[in-house]
């Protein structure tokens, strides 16, 4: 059988998705997840012009060389638009394969290597008090782990959690758990490192007093902290025992890692904004992280990301995939058969879809008791409602960026 159609989808019920759909010469259709936050339309012209035309008429049985010929024949490898575009293909090949063989996908992939996915949702708080009725509001939700995010004495802005209500999107309308908001323009925020290095020891203390020993928890410090910075706020948070401190420093610089590593216990996370093996190459080698970050829809898709992980689990590296909003239902689904059946899993992000997007995607996972499961349905256990995706035509959405006092721009 070959491929007879390729789409490029693109919705925006709760925020913008781009999805690939393919559908083979006997029917049977595959998705795979292409969303790109803040610039999906550079992924959709990079499928609909370059991608989806040399697909028609190939054989969908051949994922792996399929994968090989779209990353090796463009000459120009890696990058995020690139990587998106091919892990979209990787994925709804495999939905496909799966499909055809009536299993889900993480039972090709060796099957289940653990009856469930720990799963951390995301906390945050301008003061203590709001941010504890944020941990105990996710605490309800049944998350066993849990993302500490918190404001800052003396700056406006809380970076990399979900959009402030009417510059969300207008309006008390939900525009996802996101820090992306819809407009023409990126919101502009504030930022003062050596204020916020002051500030988390006390309230990473604060939580661990309210809530116990057990409870893992987490940090993003979203690339803003020089390698010094990170290595003393490291240190500093050690008495807290985190689970990890995810992107202490600028993703570029990983050499910045082995400073950090020097001084510091605390387990360190990277990579959601990595696209190929080559980026965590040298870190792995090195022993400089404890957590993959790569989303599967970021790094090319399952099998790249696969492989990634297999070469980590020789080092006792963990995956810990991306897995915020921005990622579709369909790359969701793809992280969790990936993370099901891996050996080496760590733990999975999940900050839940909005409704219009579970109508848009209908999903076959389950959460209980703080564990994802991607289901029992063959192939990734996603389908797309075309009528409801129709009703949500693309809205421009930029993520915030910021400035320091001086008026510099700073890392986001
Ligand atoms: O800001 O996905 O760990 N999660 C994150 C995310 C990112 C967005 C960027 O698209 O850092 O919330
Ligand atoms: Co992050």
């Amino acid at each position: 059988m070959t491929i007879d159609k390729a789409e490029v989808i693109v919705t925006s019920p709760n925020r913008n998705f781009v999805t690939l759909k393919i559908t083979t010469s006997d029917g049977v259709t595959g998705l795979g997840d292409a969303t790109l936050n803040g610039r999906e339309l550079a992924v959709v012209s990079y499928l609909r012009d370059h991608v989806v035309p040399l697909l028609i008429g190939a054989d969908e049985n051949r994922i792996e060389d399929t994968w090989q010929f779209l990353y090796r024949s463009a000459y120009w490898r890696r990058g995020p638009v690139t990587m998106a575009a091919i892990a979209s293909v990787d994925m709804a090949l495999w939905d496909i394969k799966a499909k055809k063989a009536g299993m889900p996908l993480y039972q090709l992939l060796g099957g289940a290597s653990r009856t469930g996915l720990l799963a951390y949702g995301h906390a945050s708080g301008t003061d203590l008090p709001s941010l504890f009725d944020s941990v105990r509001d996710h605490l309800e939700q049944g998350y066993r782990a849990i993302r500490i995010q918190t404001g800052v004495p003396g700056l406006n802005a809380i970076y990399g959690i979900a959009s402030q209500s009417a510059a969300a999107g207008g309006g008390d309308e939900r525009y996802d758990h996101e820090p992306a908001r819809r407009g023409a323009k990126p919101v502009e925020e504030d930022w003062d490192t050596r204020a916020y290095l002051r500030h988390l020891p006390g309230v990473f203390e604060a939580v661990r007093n309210e809530f116990g020993p057990e409870l893992p928890l987490l940090h993003d410090g979203h690339h803003r902290m020089t390698p010094i910075q990170a290595a003393k706020l490291g240190k500093e948070l050690e008495p807290y025992d985190l689970f990890w401190l995810e992107d202490c420093t600028p993703a570029e610089n990983q050499e910045a890692l082995r400073l950090v590593r020097q001084h510091t216990t605390t387990p360190l996370a990277i990579g959601e904004i990595f696209n190929t093996v080559w980026d965590f190459k040298d870190i792995i080698r090195e022993q400089l992280i404890d957590y993959v970050r790569g989303a599967v829809t970021h790094m090319g898709g399952i099998s790249p990301l696969k492989k990634t992980l297999e070469y980590a689990a020789m080092y006792q590296i963990k995956s810990g995939m991306h897995g915020p909003t921005d990622i579709s239902p369909v790359g969701m689904a793809a992280a969790m058969h990936l993370g099901l059946s891996i050996h080496n899993f760590g733990i999975q992000e999940y900050m839940k879809h909005g409704e219009r997007t579970n109508q848009v995607f209908q999903q076959s996972f389950t959460w209980q008791n703080g564990l994802l499961h991607p289901g029992d349905a063959p192939g990734l256990g996603v389908e797309l409602d075309l009528d409801e995706a129709g009703k949500y035509p693309y809205e421009q959405a930029y993520l915030p960026y910021n400035r320091l006092a001086d008026g510099t721009v700073h890392d986001w």
